[in-house]
């Protein structure tokens, strides 16, 4: 027997147990453990009945990722489930934790599942741009009924054991431990003779309503999964299921599943699963530096900003204390906090005991010294410099002994925020995302004297509040706005060049970008970009070009949604984006006042334009030391900047494109357009030449 799947015996039940932490994922040793587990069991006719659990926290999460990098080693997923399926002992799989992707498979190949109420069953495997392939697609909707099974898929979230019971999916939940639960369960099936009950010799369930389902999910699809393949390839294999014998329809899966597996979608994917883990690891950082402990939190600042992060840590049980200058600004605050409580409870996510524990747990107040018991301070006031450095030297009044300082700022000097108190070593930026109670980045910026273990701390912070905590080093913008000036940059020049903002926008909206960046300014407000850029102007360049309709827009007040205009109209009581002829002649008409080529760049110019700009910028940032990693850029512009994850951020996007082809059309644009702004960063035209990658350097920086 292999250590990592065993058995015992119990009577004449046999328990089999994996044990593969962190997470039991299946890898090829799982599978020949399970290979030779399964059949040793079947050569004792004493047995009657086979448990299979887990160890551990949790069932199988799934097939290890990295295998699908170098290809899945024998005994592969459908010998080794169909042993398990043909067992001729009832199996019974005993689940506790969550079952994902490989993990709900192998269930699914067993002949009954006791689940414990707290335990979870998914298929994400969408997310990693691949189907499930191990049987998912052909023996869920056996279980369940199609649209059931579908949903599950399509959306990738687990369903709870309570709701798999109802399902079908499983056969008994259990508040008790799963594993001697599911041995009672089994000694029930010997006692009453039942036999197994194989999933792959039921029907669909559901079938009758196959036509209409899929014309519904393919419609979905292209709603909400534009330019992806696996969604479609999933409804392959499922509709295969529906028309084809058992068999026919797991070769249709596991063809789909050999493509996908090779496709951009899904390295991309994987590329962030891994990159995204890899954040929390802070290179040159010792071992044993230990976060420090967190248990209040003070917040300077009840806006919009400040809420939302208050929001974020009542939300995980943290204490917090939120301060304004004046009582009708915290009143305000506190009532926006209350609202957005209130809407989730109307909308069945929160409970009300909960919207009351959390809303207890912020205290509202004017007085600095409320603040002293804090272990961490958050500054969230608007981005002006001269009021930031004199809230730090109060804050540096009243924190106490150790307190972390952090400020909010998203593209302010944070040194120099420091350089006003006696302890730069505690001052750090958090960069919270609009709304932040939503959004799933925080921008960590190390500054020069942040003493390692508030690096580590806000790490762990991140953890706590459910969040992807990506570390910077300080520039103008860090890493995520940093990268935006360019690539906002090349999308004001385009309308300047004739282009109009919904070209402009759907250009990169067709490329899969949340929203287009004009968009996004309306959203976000055109005067905050306008206003930095007021204040930065003496490190700008002369160009009367740059940004010029962002200007032109503020001189007029169009500052975007909340005025009702800005790149577009918002009328109407939807608010929906529409075309606005005024602006757009309005700035074509000051592209020929400046005497600019009215060329009106294509959709792919605008792409390349933008995307190239901003990914140029970004090998800045590496070399400068400000990014720690290109995979970090990807998990910035993925989790906070709406860059398709599918792309794998911007920085896997341009090793798919090839970093020499990125260079060349620098090379032309520098030519072609205006060359102050066409420099290949030295980094990336070291790479093009060499016919290297992002990846390939990342890699032989952390050998
Ligand atoms: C699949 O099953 C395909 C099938 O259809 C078969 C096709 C043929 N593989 O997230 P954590 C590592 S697709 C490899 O920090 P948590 C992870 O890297 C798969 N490694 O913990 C980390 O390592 P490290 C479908 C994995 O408690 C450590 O475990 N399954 C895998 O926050 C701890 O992970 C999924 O998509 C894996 N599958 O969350 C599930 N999973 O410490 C993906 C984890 O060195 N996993 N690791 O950085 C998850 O969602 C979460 O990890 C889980 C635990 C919820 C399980």
């Amino acid at each position: 027997m292999s250590e990592i799947v065993s058995y015992s015996l119990s009577g004449d039940i046999a328990v089999v147990n994996i044990d593969s932490p962190p997470v039991n994922a299946v890898d090829q040793s799982v599978r020949a453990g399970l290979k030779q587990v399964f059949t040793e069991l079947r050569g004792k006719p004493e047995i009657r009945a086979i448990v299979l659990a887990c160890a551990g926290r949790t069932f199988v999460a799934g097939a290890d990722i990295k295998e699908f990098d170098t290809g899945i080693a024998a005994p592969g997923y459908h010998e080794v489930l169909r042993l398990i399926e043909d067992s001729p002992v009832p199996v019974i799989a005993a689940v506790h934790g969550t079952a994902l992707g490989a993990g709900t498979e192998i269930a699914l190949s067993c002949h009954y599942r006791v689940a414990h109420e707290a335990a979870r069953f998914g298929l994400p495997e969408l997310s990693l741009g691949i189907i499930p392939g191990a049987g998912g697609t052909q023996r869920l909707p056996r279980l369940v009924a199609l649209e059931v099974a579908l949903d599950m898929m399509l959306s990738g979230k687990p369903l709870p054991a309570a709701k798999a019971l109802e399902a079908g999916l499983v056969d008994r939940v259990v508040t008790e431990a799963v594993g001697p639960a599911a041995v009672a369960f089994a000694g029930e099936l010997i006692a009453r003779g039942a036999a197994p009950r194989r999933t792959r010799g039921q029907a669909v369930k559901g079938g009758e309503q196959a036509a209409e389902l899929f014309a519904a999910k393919r419609a979905q699809i292209a709603r909400t999964m534009r330019n992806r393949q696996s969604p479609l390839a999933l409804l392959e294999a499922v509709q295969a299921a529906v028309e084809r014998p058992f068999d026919e329809g797991l070769q249709v899966e596991s063809a789909l599943s050999a493509q996908l597996e090779q496709a951009t979608e899904s390295r991309a994917l994987r590329h962030l699963f891994y990159a995204e883990r890899e954040v929390r690891k802070i290179p040159g950082l010792a071992a044993d530096v230990k976060p420090r402990p967190v248990t209040r939190v003070g917040i300077v600042g009840a806006g919009t900003m400040g809420g939302g992060i208050a929001m974020c840590f009542a939300n995980a049980g943290v204490a917090v204390t939120i301060l304004d200058t004046s009582q009708a600004n915290l009143d305000r605050g506190l009532a926006t906090i209350g609202k957005n409580y209130e809407r989730s409870v109307t909308r069945g996510s929160l409970k009300p005991e909960q919207r009351d524990q959390r809303l207890g747990l912020i205290t509202p107040t004017l007085d600095y010294e409320a603040l002293g018991s804090a272990d961490v301070i958050i500054e969230a006031v608007f981005e002006n410099m001269a009021l930031k450095k004199q809230i730090f030297v109060k804050l540096d009044a009243v924190a106490k002994p150790g307190a972390i300082l952090g400020t909010n700022t998203s593209t302010l000097d944070i040194d120099e925020i420091a350089a006003v108190t006696g302890r730069a070593q505690d001052v750090i930026g958090l960069h919270f995302f609009s709304p932040a109670n939503v959004m799933q980045l925080l921008e960590i910026v190390q500054c020069g004297k942040t003493a390692p273990d508030v690096v580590v701390t806000a790490l762990e912070i991140a953890r706590q509040i459910k969040k992807t905590g990506v570390v910077a080093k300080v520039c103008y913008g860090f890493i995520g706005n940093r990268m935006m000036d360019p690539y906002g940059r090349e999308a004001e020049r385009c309308l300047l060049e004739g282009a109009t903002p919904a070209e402009v926008d759907g250009a990169l909206e067709d490329f899969g970008m949340a929203m287009g960046i004009l968009a996004v300014y309306d959203l976000a407000g055109v005067d905050i970009g306008h206003l930095t850029r007021v204040a930065r102007q003496h490190l700008l360049p002369r160009d009367p070009s740059f940004y010029r309709p962002a200007a032109m827009l503020n001189e007029r007040g169009w500052i975007g949604q909340k005025a009702g205009r800005g790149y577009y109209r918002y009328d109407g009581a939807e608010r929906k984006r529409a075309v606005d002829p005024e602006v757009v002649a309005m700035i074509h008409e000051e592209g020929r006042r400046l005497n600019i080529p009215q060329r009106r760049p294509e959709r792919q110019e605008i792409r390349e334009r933008c995307l190239y700009a901003m990914i140029n910028e970004g090998a800045l940032l590496l070399e400068e030391g400000i990014a720690l990693r290109a995979s970090d850029i990807d998990v910035v512009y993925t989790a906070g900047y709406g860059f398709p994850r599918y792309r794998g951020g911007p920085m896997f996007y341009a090793d798919t494109v090839g970093l020499k082809v990125i260079h060349d059309k620098i090379l032309e644009f520098q030519k072609t357009l205006d060359p102050q702004y066409w420099q290949p960063a030295p980094l990336l035209k070291k790479l093009a030449l060499a016919g290297s990658s992002f990846a390939r350097w990342q890699a032989e920086q952390t050998r």
